[in-house]
């Protein structure tokens, strides 16, 4: 018999205003982008998309909750997406692009705890990755420039994902044990906010040429890991850019390590 495939969940970018050419007219959509469920599903996941869970819904009040998700599935992906809301790290909004979706916030953080809480693994990108260090304790640039982080844009609204930059890989990082040791890489850069307090518990991986953060991982056994940029636009074209491979597959594996350990202790 094939081996059980590691049931992925990945939590939805939402959409309220949706362009009227697309129906939907005064509906909300929630929606992955298809490359980072390919990403997943190459190194051998099965994928799913978490509606969000509204326990007072506009139906019917339901007993699902986070929790329900967290025990069935083997790991989570956070997409990215919006700033978050800077509340969740206690400051006042004041450079925020785009508008913060508090929905959002509160179903990925509550999302986000309840896997961590059942030991499975959290891979976070560019957003996702804001958020555990949130989630964590700590805090974000509001925006890059504007709060003196650095004078180079991390983001240009034309060359999107074109757009990049060279990493330094911590000696010894977990990302750099994955590419045989490699301390320098480039990656795409679509981000105008990062990591500014590191969240307690927490060690950087890696960093842009600037000294901003690009990859923080959780110190200890499980695997909560985020990274700036997007993995799953290096794949399958540009060989220049940090391979994705090593990053999905080590995040694959330990859900399927965690999943057969659960597994076990069930029987
Ligand atoms: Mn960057």
């Amino acid at each position: 018999m094939k081996p059980r495939a590691p049931l992925i969940g990945i939590s939805p970018r939402i959409l309220r205003d949706v362009p009227k050419e697309l129906g939907f007219r005064g509906k909300t959509l929630q929606y992955l982008e298809q490359s980072v469920a390919h990403w997943a599903v190459a190194a051998g996941a099965v994928v799913v998309m978490i509606p969000t869970v509204q326990r007072e819904g506009d139906i019917k009040r339901s007993e699902i909750d986070v929790e329900d998700y967290a025990q069935r599935l083997d790991g989570l992906i956070l997409q990215g997406g919006a700033d978050l809301h800077p509340a969740t790290y206690g400051e006042e909004l004041r450079a925020c692009r785009g508008t913060p979706d508090s929905v959002r916030d509160r179903f990925e953080l509550a999302l986000l705890h309840a896997f961590v809480a059942a030991g499975k693994p959290v891979l976070g990108i560019c957003r996702g990755m804001q958020l555990i260090n949130v989630a964590f304790g700590g805090s974000l640039y509001q925006d890059l420039v504007d709060d003196g982080a650095t004078s180079h844009d991390h983001v240009d609204a034309d060359a999107y994902d074109l757009h990049g930059h060279e990493i330094s890989i911590v000696e010894g990082a977990l990302l750099s044990q994955l590419h045989e040791g490699i301390t320098v890489a480039r990656v795409n850069s679509i981000h105008h906010q990062a990591v500014r307090r590191l969240a307690p518990g927490f060690v950087i991986e890696a960093r842009a040429f600037d000294g901003v953060v690009e990859a923080i991982r959780r110190e200890g056994d499980g695997f909560v890991y985020g990274v700036q940029w997007h993995p799953e636009f290096h794949w399958p074209q540009a060989s220049d850019l940090l391979s994705p491979e090593p990053l999905m597959g080590a995040f694959v594996d330990t859900a399927a390590r965690v999943a057969d350990a659960l597994g076990a202790t069930a029987n």
